[in-house]
């Protein structure tokens, strides 16, 4: 990757100011300025140096691409002429440095204080200014900071909820030993919100090469970016608020499909599952134990010598009949792709992929040959579409076997012959060059968009194998856009309560930065959980969108059972709780997929003019509609909670809190088997009988738990279909609205009906308090379930 470096050019003179010449585009010496208009209503700057070419975007939707004229009738972008600046600013501010002139330091010292002389053009636009500098390698811009502005996004970092006070890297990073502020990691998504009561600014800024944001570090009123592309866009646009601002990102990178309904439920992994008959093993304990399960994962050594799109014949002889076997059990059997091909002219996938030129190169026309879990490997051109077709057509291999998704390992891409020690260079060289399509680039530039191109070829064998489903994918690494091929999941983390607790703010920025389908290892990846970190971690992820348990390979067993009755007996509730909650996630999921909405969201979301929410990320929102207050903490057996204002229900209880207009804090009782669970006062929540998986019909009956607010009223909505496959699509969907008004009267209208769903019968409950919890209480109305379009419905609550 790039380190930062120390020169900046002037961007120097204006080749020409003639206005009739360049209408509000400006050419100066060395680089290109831009400025354009989005159709979704961003105002985009585009800056290239001189000879650039254009480049796809890895980020954006195909059809988003266009953009306007400024002589479109819409408001010029810039106010006047741009002016020069000149200013020194060291990289840092610190009380070391405070009073020390840039000049008086020029390099780093010890603790990284550059000072460095910027010089280029301010322009003044309708949004606010920006100064744009050109640097050695690319270019660097800044914008003013508002000083009571939180920063959120960043996609998937370390740290709190706001982002600010810190620089953060752009570099997809495979980290196995990362800390709580290790930075950067395994995604890069440039996108920052910059949010104040009043107003939501977004700054997207799309390159795919490394990129520096200092948001206010060493200047408190300035973000500052720096970006080691030859060129870049910065999408630029002002909403009234942070769910505005994300539907409008969303709309502009893509939003992430509805999945399958089998993969919103739990799933088991292991570094690894071998042979065939331990997987079936873990898949009867599973029923056996009666944990609700839908996904089992196969990690490397399902493989022959690590090579991809091979089975290991001893270990698995059988890989078709182990996937029937599982399906009939009610399990998916998800496994693992690396992108690096093992060196073996004898092997297929390598041999082929010579002859045909699908691999990375080295800038004297050979390919590259790194190091990964086969030894020698080479790494496709995922940047090019016809060797992304080749490596979709190989999943075949995986496919005929009954495989159900694919996990994407090790797309950074990791390569072990990088540096060890600094984790941002375990990879492929810079130099590399990828065909790219027909214009040929150094992987330095591209570096970040790499496993958004093998997510992508993923997508396409997909559609070209499984055309009929919904397909799911996994991924470590990512660029913005990520959302639309692949979940993510937060790669290496440690059986440590740190990470347990960096996965609510890390989750919740992820969700804004539009990876809505997210979640971390449960119980943690390395080293070894107990069983009370394990059963806290349950709980928590129980609730968290993408939902899957793993372990390393030298770690002890993280399994529901491997730690005694007592937390065996506690997951099951907490992983019950979860598949008794689908219907409302599923309905998140669809929301998602269709406006960008987070299914995790930070208080912040829902509570935008409350203060004491805006860094807060010790709890966080599922949906609108229940505040999930994990515990965190060793030997912890209570916890305050805090309640932003109005009616709250105790979930385990039912027990009505109401907070003051400032909100309130509110002191859990947590034991070992409790999760502090608030659902929200004005909401109904549609839930469900338990099932062991997906596949299980259930006993037929919606339930929908009503839990009015002070005034008496609700709302909720459900969305439902057969749970996979395109059939929604055209129409066959039960999207059903209900409300409670303060009389006690409710209302159900069935905004889409359809008959090709799971339930016939329909129950409303009204919270009441109970003391085995909101769920366990009798049925208050019971009916047969509205689902014909039209049908309205009044009943007396
Ligand atoms: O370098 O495939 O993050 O989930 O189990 C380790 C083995 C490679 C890293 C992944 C982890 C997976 C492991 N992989």
């Amino acid at each position: 990757m790039h380190h930062r470096h120390t020169s900046f050019i002037d961007l120097g003179r204006l080749v020409s100011d003639d206005p009739s010449v360049h209408d509000q585009d400006f050419r100066f010496t060395g680089a290109d300025v831009r400025w354009f208009f989005s159709p979704l209503g961003y105002l985009g700057l585009s800056a290239a140096l001189a000879g650039a070419g254009e480049r796809r975007s890895w980020a954006l939707t195909s059809d988003d691409r266009g953009t306007v004229a400024s002589d479109a009738g819409l408001p010029a972008p810039i106010v006047n002429a741009p002016e020069s600046f000149s200013r020194d600013t060291t990289r840092v501010f610190s009380a070391a440095n405070s009073g020390v002139s840039p000049v008086e330091n020029p390099e780093d010292d010890s603790r990284g204080v550059q000072a460095v002389r910027i010089q280029g053009r301010r322009f003044t636009t309708p949004l606010g200014d920006l100064e744009l500098a050109r640097s050695r390698d690319g270019f660097w811009f800044s914008l003013k900071l508002p000083r009571d502005a939180a920063v959120y996004g960043l996609g998937e970092k370390t740290g709190g909820l706001d982002k600010r006070g810190r620089t953060w890297v752009m570099w997809n990073s495979d980290d196995p030993e990362h800390m709580p502020g290790t930075d950067p990691l395994y995604q890069s998504i440039p996108v920052a919100y910059l949010v104040t009561p009043e107003k939501t600014v977004t700054l997207f800024v799309d390159s795919p090469a490394t990129i520096y944001i200092d948001v206010g570090e060493a200047d408190p009123d300035r973000i500052q970016f720096e970006v080691y592309d030859e060129r870049f866009e910065l999408y630029w646009a002002e909403d009234d608020s942070l769910p505005a601002a994300v539907e409008r990102y969303t709309r502009l990178t893509g939003r992430t499909p509805l999945p399958p309904e089998w993969a919103l439920g739990f799933q088991q992994c292991r570094y690894s599952y071998f042979p065939a008959t331990r997987v079936r093993e873990v898949a009867e304990r599973m029923r056996a134990a009666e944990i609700p399960c839908d996904v089992l994962y196969l990690d490397i050594h399902y493989m022959d010598g690590y090579r991809v799109f091979t089975w290991d014949a001893e270990r698995f002889p059988d890989p078709k009949d182990l996937t029937q076997v599982l399906r009939r059990d009610g399990f998916r059997l998800v496994t693992i792709l690396d992108p690096g091909v093992k060196r073996d002219p004898s092997y297929p996938v390598y041999a082929q992929g010579l002859a045909g030129d699908r691999f990375l190169k080295q800038a004297d026309g050979t390919v590259y040959t790194g190091r990964v879990w086969p030894g020698e490997a080479v790494f496709p051109d995922f940047f090019t579409g016809v060797d992304r077709q080749w490596w979709a057509e190989h999943h075949r291999a995986l496919f005929d076997a009954g495989v159900a998704g694919i996990w994407n390992d090790m797309n950074e891409p990791a390569d072990f012959s990088g540096d060890e020690l600094n984790r941002r260079d375990f990879t492929v060289p810079d130099s590399l060059i990828s065909k790219n399509d027909g214009t040929p680039r150094p992987i330095g530039v591209l570096h970040n968009a790499y496993a958004s191109g093998m997510n992508e070829a993923t997508r396409a064998a997909f559609t070209r194998f499984r055309p009929e489903e919904r397909g799911f994918i996994l991924t470590r690494a990512g660029y913005a856009g990520i959302q639309r091929h692949a979940a993510v999941w937060t790669g290496d983390n440690y059986s440590w309560w740190e990470h347990l607790a960096l996965l609510v703010p890390m989750l919740a920025n992820l969700g804004l930065s539009g990876v809505a389908f997210a979640g971390g290892d449960a119980g943690g990846f390395q080293q070894n959980a107990d069983g009370e970190l394990y059963v806290r971690w349950i709980a928590a992820a129980s609730l968290m969108p993408f939902f899957r348990s793993h372990s390393a390979l030298d770690s002890s067993d993280h399994e529901p059972w491997s730690f005694g009755e007592e937390v065996l007996s506690i997951a099951r509730r907490s992983i019950g709780l979860r598949y008794r909650l689908l219907p409302y996630l599923y309905t998140l999921f669809e929301e998602a997929s269709r406006t960008g909405a987070p299914v995790l969201r930070p208080l912040v979301w829902e509570y935008p003019d409350d203060p004491r929410v805006r860094n807060r990320s010790d709890s966080f929102l599922l949906g609108s509609a229940l505040l999930v207050a994990p515990i965190r903490e060793r030997g912890v057996q209570e916890r305050s909670v805090y309640l932003p204002a109005g009616r709250w229900y105790d979930f385990h209880t039912g027990a009505a809190i109401d907070s003051p207009a400032a909100g309130s804090a509110h002191l859990a009782a947590a034991p070992l088997d409790t999760l502090p669970l608030y659902l929200r006062g004005g909401s109904i929540l549609p839930f469900e009988s338990l099932r062991q998986h997906t596949g299980e019909a259930g006993d037929g009956v919606l339930r929908l738990l009503v839990a009015p607010d002070t005034a008496g009223s609700a709302r909720g909505t459900v969305y439902a279909d057969a749970g996979e496959g395109f059939a929604y699509r055209d129409g066959e969907y039960l999207r059903l609205d209900a409300r409670l008004d303060p009389t006690g009267i409710i209302e159900l209208v069935v905004v889409n009906g359809t008959d090709h769903i799971r339930w016939r019968e329909l129950e409303l409950i009204r919270v009441v308090p109970h003391e085995e919890g909101v769920l366990a209480i009798a049925p208050t109305v019971r009916r047969e379930l509205p689902r014909t379009t039209g049908e309205r419905i009044t009943l007396e609550l």
